[in-house]
């Protein structure tokens, strides 16, 4: 990609973290800086890692290669590597570098004077994905709890989970993270199609300005949360789905070890009823 005319004046020293100005420097269109540095370090790491697992593995199926989690016997200690200890090292990889490439972002934001938003809400992916690896196994006392790196796997371990606890649905937490899900698509729909059919207009037609936006849903719902708004109202439903979604999956297990059905009877155990 080429270096954008007005990227030159945006590409300004400091704002690092750590290492000062030694890797204060950008390679084509992508800021470096230390975390870029980590972040392919552990990104090749991990990655080779899968390949040279794969390589010991039956396939070479790229939906079938699937690294394991150490069976459940191992419990919190180190694995044998190819009982799951390949496993451990690779999420220890996966977190290095998806944490890298959050304080790497961290750096742009600070470079530029910009909020630190769009880290803030990949922290919130990578806590859910923390979640699944390392929270919950731990209060469940063995790593073997995590989800094994494969394609397919990785849906047979969400399916299995599912329905060790009878119907997934049922449990509250996921019914609150799956309604922010939906709201967020609509909420994207609405937004799209508001400002495609503002500022693109027709040959011809005038790109329409944001009271447009605003009457438009005021005739149609009698109120609009305004253009700054209906960002945050984005950010706050698609961040409320990844925390909800890391809540219902904590709390199984952990929290709740029945089917999750059977959470219901607290309603009608309710002193009204009696
Ligand atoms: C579009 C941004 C681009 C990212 C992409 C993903 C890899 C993996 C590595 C084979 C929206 C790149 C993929 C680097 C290759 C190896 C070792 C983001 C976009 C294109 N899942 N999941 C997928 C991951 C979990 C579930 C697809 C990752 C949980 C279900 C892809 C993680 C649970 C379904 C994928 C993760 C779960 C999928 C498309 C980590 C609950 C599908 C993802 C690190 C969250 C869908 C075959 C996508 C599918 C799918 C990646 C975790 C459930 C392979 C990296 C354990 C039910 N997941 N997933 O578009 O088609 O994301 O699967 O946590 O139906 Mg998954
Ligand atoms: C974990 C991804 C983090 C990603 C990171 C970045 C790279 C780089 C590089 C592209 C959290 C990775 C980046 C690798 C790539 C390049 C260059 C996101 C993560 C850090 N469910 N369910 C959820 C629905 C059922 C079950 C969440 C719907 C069944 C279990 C969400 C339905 C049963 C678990 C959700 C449905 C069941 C979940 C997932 C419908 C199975 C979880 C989203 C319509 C029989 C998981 C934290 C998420 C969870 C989860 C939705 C059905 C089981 C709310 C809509 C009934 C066991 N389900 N589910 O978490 O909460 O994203 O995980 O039926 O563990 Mg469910
Ligand atoms: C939004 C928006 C908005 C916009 C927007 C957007 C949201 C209104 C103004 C953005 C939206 C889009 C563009 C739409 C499309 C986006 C999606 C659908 C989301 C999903 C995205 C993807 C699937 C793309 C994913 C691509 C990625 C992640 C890029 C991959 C890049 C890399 C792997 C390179 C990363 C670079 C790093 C880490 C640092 C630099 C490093 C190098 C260049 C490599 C060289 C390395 C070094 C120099 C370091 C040396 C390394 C060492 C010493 C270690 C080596 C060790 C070894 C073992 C090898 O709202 O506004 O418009 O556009």
């Amino acid at each position: 990609m080429a270096l954008l005319s007005f990227e030159r004046k945006y590409r300004v020293r400091g704002g690092t973290l750590i290492g000062g100005d030694l890797f204060d420097f950008w390679v084509g269109p992508f800021y470096v800086g230390f975390f870029g540095v980590t972040t392919i370090f552990f990104a090749a790491l991990g990655t080779a890692l899968i390949l040279w697992g794969a390589s010991q593995g039956p396939t070479w199926n790229p939906w079938l290669i699937s690294i394991n989690p150490p069976d459940l016997k191992y419990g919190l200690g180190l694995a044998p590597m190819m009982e799951g200890g390949l496993w451990q090292i690779i999420t220890i990889c996966a977190v290095g570098s998806f944490v890298s490439w959050m304080l790497r972002e961290v750096e742009i934001c600070r470079k530029l004077g910009m909020g630190y938003h769009v880290p803030f809400a990949f922290g919130v992916a990578i806590f859910a994905y923390v979640t699944l690896v390392i929270f919950r196994p731990m209060l469940l006392g063995a790593w073997g709890h995590g989800f094994p790196y494969g394609i397919f796997s990785h849906l047979d371990w969400v399916s299995n989970v599912g329905y060790q606890f009878l119907h997934f649905h049922y449990n509250p937490a996921h019914m609150i993270a799956v309604s922010f899900f939906f709201t967020t698509t609509f909420a994207l729909a609405l937004h799209g199609s508001l400002i495609l059919s503002s500022a693109n207009p027709q040959k011809g037609e005038t790109v329409k300005s944001p009271e447009y936006e605003d009457t438009f849903f005021r005739d149609v719902l009698g109120y609009s949360v305004g253009e700054l708004g209906i960002h945050r109202l984005g950010l706050f439903l698609a961040l409320s789905a990844g925390f909800w979604s890391a809540v219902c999956i904590i709390i199984s297990g952990p929290f709740w070890t029945r089917g999750w059905p059977e959470w219901w009877t607290w309603w009608l155990n309710l002193p009204v009823w009696s």
